[in-house]
């Protein structure tokens, strides 16, 4: 070593030195530099209450034994939330970040791809380096389809997705893809597990054979009736059914942890599990109750959260998933969310801020307007139904189930029971209750003088909230005592509704035609004059089918601003002449005419502008 040395320089070996500690340096930020990226596994199952799972709360044994295993293994939340009761529209909101009235899937209709302006989850961990697979409700958990996914983990139209030891095969299969690719996973396992069917569920109720048996099947003697139904021997059969499901889902989630194990990549994946919202059954799934919309959140993020810790303080909502997920991952947050990351709370620390969530409905899988929202507290659940007039019925997904069909039939002995149908059909405008006494809500306390001051605190709370995100429903929520208007309200929207149907009059029409026409053109006069009149021809050719339509005929200004607006009915072919006055001063000294067929913009079978032209 001397000898070393003493062939060394005094220049070189301090050149020696600087050399030693820059790689001493680098040797010290190794970990870090090639530390590699974590994986994503997110396991979601389709229809599951919250209390269903043995560690949040079942009263039946044995319903989830890997669930509760996953639970030893990850922090869990007592008070998570999704924002909606029924499947598309939830998985927007995780996977979006954002309310349904800002992600624009507020039902069961996707968008096309050139309309999603704004990011999810699967691009953004794409752009991240991550391989992304999925499995079951692929169509469900994007705004539009097909969406670009690396693999798609199922086999077609004869993949079993009721088969538990299937979903080990995908997962197995997910993860070596994202292997050969070199790059860390990102897998969403949408479990169909307990969705309808139930195991061994006739449609009718009846019990049928069924191969993918759970790992333990439950009978209607030994299962929890839930206190928003009735004990009833059709119910209790309809419950085991479920219960079983549960069970099987439950396989599933086992089968994925073994695949994950095998795979040697446990210690380097972060695991994401929670339920699309509540039960198949009346009052929880496509609901804004308390059991529609509690969801068995956990999450387990391998050298940060403790096992089996339980978080009893904060309000999760899944608004905020994707935000923390992005925190997780340590990829940049792109902005524009309604959500906020919460993991600083999965680190241990406190966000004192989350005391309340946020829920809402729009529109069934039939594309039904049941428009409601709700805020809910640990204590407290208010929820607005600006559709309940008394005589329209909200239908849904629950109404054919055995357990409704039987308290259909309940009722015509049992008043408390035929109050509690009439409840499901019809709701109330105003509903609030003290869910940490009553998480059934069972008793509507809106009206009572000693919960005024709550209920206040919840309704502004809930004013803001929606002002804040810019909810089309703020203006009815404030009217929320007009009963017209709130009726006025419901018409708009039953308005928009058809007005989609007839836009697909309209575009199957279009497209039978030989050569594509439009509804309507319009013809601007030649010379258009300060403080004259100005007659602009509209000319309109309708299918037969689309019968009369609204068109408006708007007067526009230099800088595109409404001069006048002007409303005709048409039907059918022809040439209406509508005038208007120009005014003696035009800024800009420009004008154009825009055409557009329906009420507004938003539900317009056609729209249309000229270009600007010079006012003399
Ligand atoms: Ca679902």
């Amino acid at each position: 070593m001397s000898r070393f040395f003493a062939e060394i320089r005094p220049g070189e070996l301090r050149f020696s030195v600087t050399m030693i500690r820059a790689l001493l340096f680098l040797f010290a930020l190794c970990p870090l530099l090639f530390a590699a990226q974590p994986n994503l596994l997110i396991i979601t199952t389709d229809d599951m209450s919250c209390d269903s799972v043995g560690v949040f709360g079942c009263k039946l044994k044995d319903t989830t034994p890997n669930m509760d295993r996953l639970a030893a293994q990850s922090l869990r939340f007592n008070h998570a939330h999704v924002v909606v009761g029924n499947c598309m529209p939830s998985r927007n909101v995780m996977w979006s970040g954002k309310y349904p009235h800002n992600n624009r899937i507020e039902g069961f209709r996707a968008m096309g791809k050139q309309e999603k302006d704004y990011p999810v989850l699967g691009d953004l961990v794409k752009d991240a380096g991550y391989f992304t697979g999925i499995r079951h409700k692929v169509e469900h958990s994007t705004p539009y389809s097909p969406f670009p996914w690396d693999m798609v983990l199922s086999e077609g139209k004869k993949d079993d997705v009721k088969n538990a030891a299937s979903w080990g095969g995908a997962a197995t299969k997910g993860i070596e893809a994202a292997k050969q690719a070199g790059k860390p996973f990102c897998l969403l396992l949408n479990i169909a597990d307990p969705h309808k069917p139930f195991y061994a569920e006739g449609n009718k109720g009846q019990t049928i054979p069924d191969d993918n048996v759970p790992g333990k099947v439950f009978t209607p003697e030994e299962v929890p009736v839930p206190g928003f139904l009735h004990d009833d021997p059709v119910i209790r059969k309809e419950l085991a059914h479920y219960y079983s499901s549960v069970r099987r889902a439950d396989d599933a989630v086992g089968a994925i942890l073994d695949s994950l194990k095998s795979a040697g990549q446990e210690e380097n994946t972060i695991i994401v599990f929670l339920s699309d919202h509540g039960m198949p059954l009346p009052f929880a799934k496509t609901q804004l109750y308390h059991h529609s919309s509690r969801t068995p959140l956990m999450i387990r993020w391998p050298g940060v959260t403790k096992d089996g810790a339980v978080d009893d303080e904060h309000m999760i909502s899944t608004v905020d998933l994707l935000p923390t997920i992005l925190d997780m991952l340590q990829i940049a947050q792109p902005g524009g969310f309604d959500g906020k990351s919460f993991a600083a709370v999965l680190k241990g620390d406190k966000q004192p801020e989350r005391t309340m969530v946020f829920k809402e409905h729009n529109e069934n899988a039939g594309g039904q307007n049941t428009p409601m929202r709700a805020v809910q507290t640990k204590d407290w659940l208010y929820v607005f139904s600006p559709w309940s007039n008394g005589t329209r019925v909200m239908s849904g997904a629950t109404a054919g189930t055995s357990t409704c069909r039987q308290m259909r039939v309940l009722a015509s002995a049992n008043a408390q029971i035929a109050a509690r149908i009439d409840l499901f059909d019809h709701r109330v405008p105003e509903e609030a209750y003290e869910v940490r006494y009553d998480p059934d809500a069972l008793t509507n306390l809106i009206a009572k003088p000693e919960n005024a001051a709550q209920v206040a605190t919840l309704e502004k709370a809930l004013e803001d909230w929606m002002a804040r995100t810019h909810d089309p429903l703020l203006e009815v929520f404030r009217k929320r005592d007009d009963a017209a208007f709130r009726e006025q309200f419901m018409k708009s929207l039953e308005e928009k509704q058809m007005g989609r149907k007839d836009r697909k009059t309209a575009n199957s029409a279009l497209k039978k035609a030989d050569e594509p026409k439009a509804l309507i053109e319009l013809e601007i006069p030649k010379t258009i004059t300060l403080g004259q009149k100005a007659i602009v021809k509209l000319k309109h050719q309708f299918p037969a089918d689309l019968g009369e339509k609204p068109v408006q005929v708007t007067l526009k200004g230099g800088s595109n601003e409404r001069i006048e607006r002007k409303e005709v009915k048409a039907s059918g072919t022809g040439v209406i002449e509508v005038t208007f006055d120009i005014p003696a001063e035009v800024p800009g000294g420009k004008v154009s005419f825009a055409g557009l067929v329906g009420k507004s913009i938003q539900d317009a079978l056609q729209h249309l502008q000229t270009k600007p032209v010079p006012v003399k």
